[in-house]
């Protein structure tokens, strides 16, 4: 745990809340490496089975802090972005495991793209996502223009990314761009049953879904269906496989270890 990141591990649940309420839970450099630390560890630890991505307070994230000094005239955020915002898309979108968004309130600049890059968002109907890049000069970083056609389409993208428009949770999900959105005072229990059922899942089938969809946007068929049966391959050797079958043969529930 460093100050500005909160991690508490239950139940195969790792829950990691971005906490800097009073600036809205915005990114310096020192967050975005606890960030991609606590995912890496979750990667590597067998009881973790979902992360959980929180803003502490009424804002998701609003992006990178814009009072650090690398966006003082003369800083290098070409460095910034490579040295700290490329390691923890990464780390997320490589973890075998899911990752969820619980976004309560506005996720703006990196703060969004942060959102878009989790495998599930679910979000409270207050929400709003904003793609601010350009209102300073800048353009959608933390994979934003990699994510953004992929989740709504070329022409949407375009138009949230060079207007700068919010998008309220209520047209991101009609868009595509997240999994659910939800009253704001149901959002933590949605938000725990979620954690809950997922952390009980097949996680080895789980992280292949999730590499398989992942692969499948830049592969061509066949490498797919290769991809596939690889995968296949392996989840069939796999405990949780024989406990499925066996479960249903025996019309019971399943009970899931992730191995
Ligand atoms: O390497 C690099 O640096 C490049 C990488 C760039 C990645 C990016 O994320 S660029 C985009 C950075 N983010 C933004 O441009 C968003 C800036 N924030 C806003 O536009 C608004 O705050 C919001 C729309 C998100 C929310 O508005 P509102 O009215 O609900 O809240 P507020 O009053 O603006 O903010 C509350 C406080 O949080 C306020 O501080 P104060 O006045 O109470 O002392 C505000 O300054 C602070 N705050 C909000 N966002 C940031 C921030 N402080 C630092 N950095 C922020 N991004």
């Amino acid at each position: 745990m460093s100050g500005s990141l909160l991690v508490a591990r239950e139940r195969g649940i790792v829950r990691l809340t971005m906490n800097r309420p009073q600036r809205l839970n915005a990114l310096t450099a020192e967050l975005l490496d606890a960030l991609t630390e606590a995912i890496d560890e979750a990667a590597r630890d067998d009881e973790a089975r979902v992360v959980l991505v929180c803003g502490a307070g009424r804002a998701f994230c609003a992006g990178q802090d814009l009072g650090e000094d690398v966006v003082a005239p003369g800083g290098d955020l070409g460095a910034h972005v490579a040295r700290h915002y490329k390691p923890l898309v990464l780390a997320i979108r490589r973890i075998g495991k899911p990752v969820v968004a619980r976004v309560n309130g506005v996720a703006a600049g990196a703060g969004a793209n942060l959102a878009f890059a989790c495998d599930i968002v679910l979000a409270a109907r207050s929400a709003q996502f904003i793609e601010s890049f350009a209102r300073i000069g800048l353009l959608p970083d933390t994979a934003g223009t990699w994510m953004l056609p992929r989740l709504i389409g070329h022409a949407r993208a375009t138009a949230v990314a060079m207007l700068g428009t919010p998008l309220s949770a209520q047209q991101a999900y009609e868009w595509g761009a997240i999994w659910r959105v939800v009253d704001d005072e149901a959002l933590d229990a949605q938000c725990d049953e979620l954690a809950a059922a997922l952390a009980k899942a097949p996680t080895k089938a789980l992280g292949a879904v999730k590499r398989a969809l992942s692969e499948g946007w830049t592969n061509e068929i066949a490498a797919q269906l290769d991809l596939e049966t690889d995968l296949q391959r392996a989840l069939g050797a796999s405990n949780d496989f024989r406990e499925g079958v066996d479960a249903f043969s025996n019309k019971r529930e399943p009970v899931f270890r992730g191995e």
